[in-house]
């Protein structure tokens, strides 16, 4: 952890909107506050909340599946993205999560890959647990509508794109619906392991989570039922939300 002059209190505050301290306790919590009040210390992620209990997204996806997903498999990618920030230096740790994976080139050589699949990972599911929702799904309204028509001709054929092209996704990985700032259009994007479209400058909207670990233990080795019951689940508000804050 690295303790900073004054100085620079104002613009590291600014910049770790969104996160807290890992002290959040007792006596250590008012400590904590002390110091960062006096030395402004790099202040770490935290596993957001979840906008639902664990079995509201049933018969789709299950509560153990949901309950081991975020509580285990968020949790330490945000863990080892602590971890990896706190070996970045300053520059590094003073920046967004989502403005790091847009420019990794910025992150040292022997911290980049480390930063890549655990960022990834800690804003990856971020986004998936708040694209979904209980009895979601259904046609997309408004604005997301009529971008995916523009770049898919129907709805139909965007959701069949969607589905054959992350269903067949090699190994682990997410399919992702992103806006792309050069085209000025959405798109679909598939990305391997934890790697965030942000990497190549693209934000991501709705993204499927293809790891095994998002399905096996109700759906084995049908990764496409998992895929299709997903679609009942989406959050259109919430995707529609994402695309007018992208332009
Ligand atoms: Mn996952």
């Amino acid at each position: 952890m690295r303790h900073l002059p004054d100085s620079n209190c104002i613009s590291l505050r600014r910049n770790c909107f969104g996160r807290k301290s890992s002290q959040t306790q007792g006596k250590k919590k008012e400590k904590d506050k002390r110091f960062r009040i006096h030395n402004c210390l790099m202040s770490k992620y935290e596993l957001p909340p979840l906008p639902y209990s664990y079995d509201a997204l049933e018969p789709h996806i299950d509560a153990k599946t949901m309950e081991i997903h975020y509580t285990k498999h968020h949790q330490t990618y945000t863990n080892n993205l602590n971890a990896a920030l706190e070996k970045c230096p300053q520059d590094v740790q003073n920046k967004d999560i989502t403005e790091i994976l847009s420019d990794l080139g910025s992150v040292p050589n022997d911290l980049r890959s480390a930063v890549n699949f655990n960022g990834g990972g800690f804003d990856n599911h971020r986004i998936f647990w708040n694209n979904l929702k209980p009895n979601g799904g259904g046609d997309p309204q408004g604005s997301i509508a009529e971008a995916i028509n523009n770049s898919f001709g129907t709805f139909s054929a965007f959701k069949e794109k969607f589905t054959t092209s992350t269903v067949g996704i090699q190994g682990s990985g997410w399919g992702w619906l992103v806006f792309d700032p050069k085209s000025n259009k959405v798109d679909y994007k598939s990305m391997p392991n934890q790697t965030s479209p942000r990497t190549e400058n693209l934000v991501p909207l709705l993204g499927c989570d293809v790891w095994e670990h998002a399905y096996y233990l109700k759906y084995q080795n049908k990764r496409p039922d998992y895929v299709n019951a997903w679609w009942n689940l989406i959050n259109w508000e919430d995707v529609n939300n994402r695309y007018a804050k992208s332009k």
